[in-house]
């Protein structure tokens, strides 16, 4: 049994409610190599914190055996990321004047999809990843790259070193971070006295409004909002000036954190609304249950009738996401054929608990299933766009969230 937690992750307060039970789930990100083997499962429960807001799971899986070295996430596999995260690059250039006395660094740098954009600019990076895979994927790119977790002890070891960050990039790696208390201790012992950390995370108020409940499994320990975060920061002395809401992975914050400094209009206004809508209280998450629920049936619904009419059916996007949607709804094998993603790192492998067989994109084409379930839907226009002859040849895509529909 790993560790369920009794404490807030955040606050370490004791006013957890949960409102959500997913069952117990395999782990998304580990995708199974032999069709028959057992894998283990693992509560998924999610929480509230009546003192500090923040939503989050209560099972702790260690992070050595999430991210182990099969690792399989690539983040250059997705054309719309890099593409996000290369605008993002160039305005930070420009409006922080990075130059090459500057350092970029980044924790969960991945396969170095990101900081390749200073490289090329001739600005200096310094990469943090425990992933071996992606890791030694970032350093042929010509991308430094430390292969470990990024932890208090580590930052103050870098510090000592001499290491001073005038921007650090924390994208999709805060909810991962068991100790989200010390990492956050982390970035600021490692951030210039005028640096500035960009962090992006998934928006609980997306999550709950548009039923992404899917987004949900074990490597995301915390669900946030400007209202949880601000009291994350504010403890370790750092504060949000600055953010900004962008659309990837179904509704992020962009958030601009730095050593003190004024809070910005744009956040005074997002704590404001959070507020209005209620994210503070318990009762914005009490409904979720049934809101979850009425999704599944719909979409087995769905699928079951469609098969029953005698149509075949695939899925697009070995996605996290996709494990956490098809082992809580119980579509396996007799709803869905295959599953196709560019990821070359998945293909040849097996969905975690479903064992649907994953193949790479062409498999579409050589196949033809008249329906094509997207379990990366946060990649939907992209994929379409893509699937373009697929669709001219008359096959047609089921988006699941945030209410199943065919588009
Ligand atoms: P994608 C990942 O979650 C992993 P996942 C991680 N846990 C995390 O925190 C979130 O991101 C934020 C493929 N694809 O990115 C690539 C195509 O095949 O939605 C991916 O395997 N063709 C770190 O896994 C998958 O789909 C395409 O055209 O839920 C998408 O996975 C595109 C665009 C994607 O996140």
């Amino acid at each position: 049994m790993n560790p369920a937690v009794v404490s807030c992750r955040s606050c370490e307060g004791a006013a957890l409610e949960v409102f959500l039970d997913l069952g117990t789930t395999p782990l998304a990100d580990r995708l199974v190599e032999d069709r028959d083997a057992e894998e283990p499962t693992f509560p998924l429960e999610v929480a509230f914190c009546t003192d500090c807001s923040l939503v989050q799971i209560l099972e702790t899986v260690p992070p050595s055996v999430l991210f182990q070295e099969d690792y399989p996430y690539y983040s250059s596999f997705s054309p719309a990321l890099l593409r996000h995260t290369r605008e993002n690059v160039a305005a930070l250039i420009t409006e922080r004047r990075l130059g090459p006395d500057s350092l970029v660094l980044e924790p969960a740098s991945n396969d170095g999809y990101l900081l390749a954009n200073y490289v090329e600019a001739g600005i200096p990076v310094l990469g943090i990843d425990p992933a071996e895979g992606p890791a030694s994927e970032a350093q042929r790119k010509g991308v430094r790259t430390i292969n470990t977790f990024l932890t208090r002890d580590l930052a103050q070891s870098l510090q000592d070193d001499g290491v001073s960050a005038d921007v650090i990039h924390a994208n999709n790696v805060l909810a991962h971070v068991a100790d989200t208390n010390g990492f956050v201790a982390a970035l600021e012992i490692l951030l210039a006295d005028d640096g500035i950390v960009v962090i992006e995370v998934p928006y609980v108020r997306e999550l709950i409004n548009n039923c992404e409940f899917d987004t949900i499994y074990h490597e995301h320990l915390c669900y946030f909002s400007v209202t949880s975060l601000s009291h994350l920061f504010e403890r370790h002395g750092l504060r949000i000036r600055d953010l900004r809401e962008v659309s990837i992975h179904g509704g992020s914050l962009r958030l601009f954190v730095g050593r003190g400094g004024l809070q910005g209009d744009r956040v005074r206004s997002a704590l404001q609304s959070e507020f209005n809508h209620g994210l503070q209280e318990f009762s914005f998450y009490r409904n979720f249950q049934e809101d979850v629920e009425r999704l599944r049936d719909e979409l087995v619904a769905l699928l079951t009738s469609l098969k029953g009419a005698g149509h075949s059916i695939a899925a697009y996007g070995a996605s996290a996401k996709g494990s956490t949607l098809l082992n809580y709804t119980g579509i396996g094998l007799d709803l869905l054929d295959f599953v196709v993603d560019r990821n070359t790192h998945k293909q040849g492998k097996f969905m975690p608990g479903q064992h649907i067989p994953i193949h790479g994109p062409e498999h579409v084409l050589s196949h033809r299933p008249d329906f094509l379930l997207l379990l990366a839907w946060n990649f939907a226009e992209e994929i379409m766009t893509q699937q373009a002859e697929y669709k001219e040849l008359g096959g047609r895509f089921i988006v699941p969230v945030p209410s199943p529909a065919i588009v």
